[in-house]
């Protein structure tokens, strides 16, 4: 009888990956049963919040695969070319092919049947596998996504899942992993406060020069564009993660490095980053990993394109965001002192800062450093 996901599974333990994400396609929902019971496993809100966390892993050293479904693709492309393509990470990605086989949802062809010339055209590497014994191509593939830091795809034909002795089981509907590493007890365990009255005194760049002192020797992952370019003017260290595009991808970064290092890790977002993949919080509540902190600095505005409203300054409350998708230990700063003590914070535990700021940016020049620069002095960072 045949099993090809123990076979897979087999093929990737001997390939040495150690972090797995997915978010589900019905065809391989055994795999990713079986995926989830074996290996560290981050079931996703959305592909591309895969892609930031697998790339936090992998910055951290451990070798990521992610599993989803081709129209999963069309969720990850950004991230995949300007973050993990960008800065030269390795990433397997695992794709059930859909609208090539006995396929019964229309919706599925456009996407799944254009697969490979999407990912031709974006230049991402990939195998068509489709059958079991196109399996020894994922063995030599794997081998060199992972040494020449490389995305890889394979692009898994449904009819190799077809009669598995592994169908047979398993329910396919899996579990979660147990919730959080440790749940935390941070004071703030009520009600989210409100902001509208809050009138903050300073902008972002007073912010990054608030808590900049305060990030010494912790992990640093820092939103795009001017918070980057400011936070490098205040103070540089080789522990500062900037990122130089894939907007939306700041916290699952960090929640990335929180799951797979000791380091404290603090994650500098913004009110349009995080409004651009707010399910990202949900990920980040459920596994609470005790060294992870977000302070999403909330200037109402998409500064770094002009400082366009956001909805965070109409009728959205990213505290109460936070809270509702589960984080515990949240709470406001609009000034130095709250800034001061909610970095400080003294319980350990997964905490949402919402920091509060005044729109505007600070007149500073671009970073110097190239990105494989920041990359390699960040990941010798993770590895001290
Ligand atoms: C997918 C994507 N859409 C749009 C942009 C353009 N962009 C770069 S930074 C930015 C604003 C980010 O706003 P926020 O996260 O609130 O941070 P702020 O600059 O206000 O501190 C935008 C829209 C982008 N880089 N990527």
């Amino acid at each position: 009888m045949r099993n090809p996901e123990e076979k897979l599974l087999t093929i990737l333990r001997d390939a040495g990956v150690d972090f797995t994400a997915s978010l589900p396609c019905e065809k391989i929902k055994v795999l990713l049963e079986m995926v989830g019971g074996r290996f560290l496993h981050v079931p996703l809100t959305r592909e591309e919040e895969g892609v930031g966390i697998c790339a936090g892993a992998s910055l951290s050293g451990r070798r990521a695969a992610m599993f989803v479904q081709s129209s999963g693709i069309g969720n990850m492309i950004n991230a995949l070319l300007s973050l993990t393509q960008f800065y030269e990470l390795p990433l397997a990605v695992f794709i059930s092919q859909r609208g090539i086989y006995k396929e019964k949802i229309a919706a599925q062809f456009p996407m799944g049947r254009r697969l490979p010339m999407i990912l031709r055209g974006a230049g991402i590497g990939f195998s068509l596998i489709s059958t079991e014994g196109d399996f020894v191509t994922i063995e030599k593939k794997l081998a060199v996504s992972y040494r020449k830091n490389r995305i890889h795809a394979f692009l898994m034909n449904p009819a190799i899942w077809e009669n598995s002795e592994a169908a047979g089981k398993f329910s396919g509907c899996g579990s979660l992993p147990a919730c959080g590493y440790q749940v935390s007890s941070g004071k703030a365990g009520g009600e989210a406060s409100s902001h509208i009255k809050i009138k903050p005194a300073y902008r972002r760049y007073d912010v990054l020069n608030i808590v900049a002192p305060l990030l010494e020797a912790k992990a640093v992952v820092c939103n795009l564009g001017f918070p980057s370019k400011e936070l490098y003017q205040i103070k540089h260290r080789p522990s500062h993660f900037y990122m130089l595009g894939s907007m939306g991808m700041t916290t699952p970064i960090g929640l990335g490095i929180s799951l797979v290092s000791d380091k404290d890790v603090v994650v500098i977002d913004g009110d349009g980053s995080l409004l651009m993949n707010p399910g990202t919080l949900a990920t980040a509540a459920h596994f609470a990993p005790q060294n992870l902190t977000i302070l999403a600095i909330d200037n109402n505005t998409y500064g770094s394109t002009g400082s366009q409203p956001t909805l965070a300054g109409s009728c959205v409350d990213l505290e109460r965001v936070a809270k509702g998708f589960g984080i515990k230990d949240t709470l406001k700063a609009a000034t130095k002192k709250q800034l001061i003590d909610a970095m400080k914070g003294g319980q350990k535990g997964i905490r949402f800062i919402h920091a509060l700021a005044k729109p505007g940016n600070k007149n500073v020049p671009n970073i110097p450093l190239g990105h494989l620069e920041v990359k390699k002095q960040f990941a010798d960072f993770l590895k001290s």
